[in-house]
């Protein structure tokens, strides 16, 4: 086992990261920038090295400051935890390269699942059901695209190979419409990703965000640990997950899911993943793969009593995966809620000085954050300051509980989407459970006040 990891990113995820290193007794070198300076998780280290200013650019993506900073410690590998330089191939190349182990899959890997093209004709070789839409990148012949979207159906969604997560896709309803459509794309992606390539899928109307988390060690052992419900989003953010899926039977997500761990043994994945797919009439849809740990990462880990955080890191250490498919079952039901720094109205970042934070507690209740009282809430980053999550035996105790710890929840400083969090809760369509990736969206124009 490693003796001493150095964590390549900040706030929740870095004290997280730090927390499973202490339970495996291993030593972490919190990185940080001089707006991190002052947090408690970096104060509380063995080790902290400053790599640059407040800028993002400037520290948690600035991979030559990382690199010299496990250097100078003496780390063995780097866990990149989420964003940042996580899904980066040639970070992870480059850290292999300086002689340090990347916690996550290889390089290749990466690279794979981040061009969209690739990953899905991954997926179809490895007999992951996608979307049915182009074979491949569209060609600029105007007479073969009209003809791949004629065969598809109408409407149909042109996204960039680069893209993902919501980034650079167009959906397109008529004939009349496509080729400026597919140009304007291309346009875009060429600028964006440096990459103009894009694909064509049959657009989905309203389907639900599934995804299945899988583990996967170094010697072809892998497995699935059930699936998350994140169609709670708004504008591609996810502001409330849950698991399991509320009203999709055992037996299709098993299926699905022996379908990515036999996609993850024949493209050699290693680490934590996550399949993403959308689910519409009971049929999923692979969309895209994830390879890092996700933020909503705790309510898998509830449900199976899997340390999702302490797995990656031995299976980077090249241990084999302590459990098999069999002892994985679901237990209960949990929901993890994002608070988030900003307005919960109008959803303008919020960051300043929180002069109260009082975390809820009691049975059920996992909160995940690296804020306190006093802590000043850096403008340079994402507005997510924690996470509150409620387990229970069924869904009803789990919103139950959710409720209590929202209400017990006191923040004060700034502002924070926890008003809105508890409106969803009280919202009967989620209440009922299963709405669809645009509800959230919808019920926000509808909303009084
Ligand atoms: C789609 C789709 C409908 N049909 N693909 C958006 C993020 C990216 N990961 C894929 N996305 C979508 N792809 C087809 N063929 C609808 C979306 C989509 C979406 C997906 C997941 C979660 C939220 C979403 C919000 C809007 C659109």
């Amino acid at each position: 086992m490693f003796k001493k990891i150095l964590v390549a990113n900040r706030g929740e995820i870095a004290l997280r990261i730090q927390r499973a290193c202490r339970e495996l007794g291993i030593k972490a070198v919190m990185v940080y920038s001089e707006a991190d300076r002052e947090a408690k998780y970096v104060k509380l280290a063995e080790e902290a090295v400053c790599i640059g200013p407040a800028a993002s650019n400037l520290s948690y993506l600035n991979m030559p400051a990382i690199i010299s900073a496990a250097e100078v410690t003496d780390a063995e590998a780097i866990h990149p935890g989420y964003g940042f330089l996580s899904e980066n191939a040639d970070f992870a190349e480059r850290v292999e390269k300086s002689g340090f182990q990347f916690i996550g899959p290889t390089p290749e890997s990466i690279r794979i699942m981040g061009d969209k093209v690739s990953a899905k004709q991954a997926m179809i070789k490895a007999g992951v059901p996608c979307v049915p839409g182009s074979e491949g990148e569209l060609p600029d012949d105007p007479v073969q695209i009209r003809r791949t979207a004629k065969s598809i159906g109408y409407p149909v969604i042109i996204k960039a190979a680069g893209g993902g997560g919501g980034r650079g896709m167009r959906v397109v309803h008529t004939e009349a419409a496509l080729i400026n459509a597919v140009q304007m794309t291309k346009a875009e992606a060429g600028a964006a990703f440096s990459n103009p390539a894009v694909y064509m899928e049959k657009y989905l109307q309203n389907p639900r965000h599934i995804e299945i988390q899988i583990l996967a060690d170094k010697h072809r052992n892998a497995v699935y640990l059930g699936e998350r419900d994140c169609s709670m989003q708004r504008r591609h953010q996810k502001v409330l997950e849950e698991a399991p899926a509320p009203g999709i039977p055992r037996k299709l997500i098993d299926k699905i899911g022996e379908r990515c761990v036999a996609a993850c043994k024949k493209i050699n994945y290693r680490g934590a993943g996550t399949f993403e797919f959308l689910y519409e009439n009971g049929e999923f849809y692979f969309i895209e793969m994830n390879t890092r740990v996700q933020v909503e990462h705790p309510v898998t880990e509830w449900v199976t009593g899997i340390d999702i955080v302490k797995t990656q890191i031995m299976v980077a250490a090249g241990e084999k995966l302590p459990f098999t498919q069999r002892q994985i079952a679901i237990k209960g039901h949990a929901i993890e809620c994002r608070v988030n720094a900003e307005d919960p109205f109008k959803f303008t970042p919020s960051p300043g000085r929180i002069t109260t934070w009082h975390a809820p507690g009691g049975p059920g209740i996992r909160v995940d954050s690296h804020v306190y009282n006093n802590y000043f809430v850096p403008p340079n980053y994402d507005s997510m300051i924690g996470k509150i999550i409620a387990h229970g035996d069924t869904r009803e105790q789990a919103m139950a509980r959710m409720q209590t710890a929202l209400s017990e929840t006191v923040v004060e400083g700034i502002s924070t989407n926890i008003p809105l969090h508890r409106e969803i809760l009280r919202d009967s369509k989620f209440v009922a459970g299963g709405t669809n990736i645009h509800y959230l969206e919808e019920w926000l124009r509808h909303r009084k006040i």
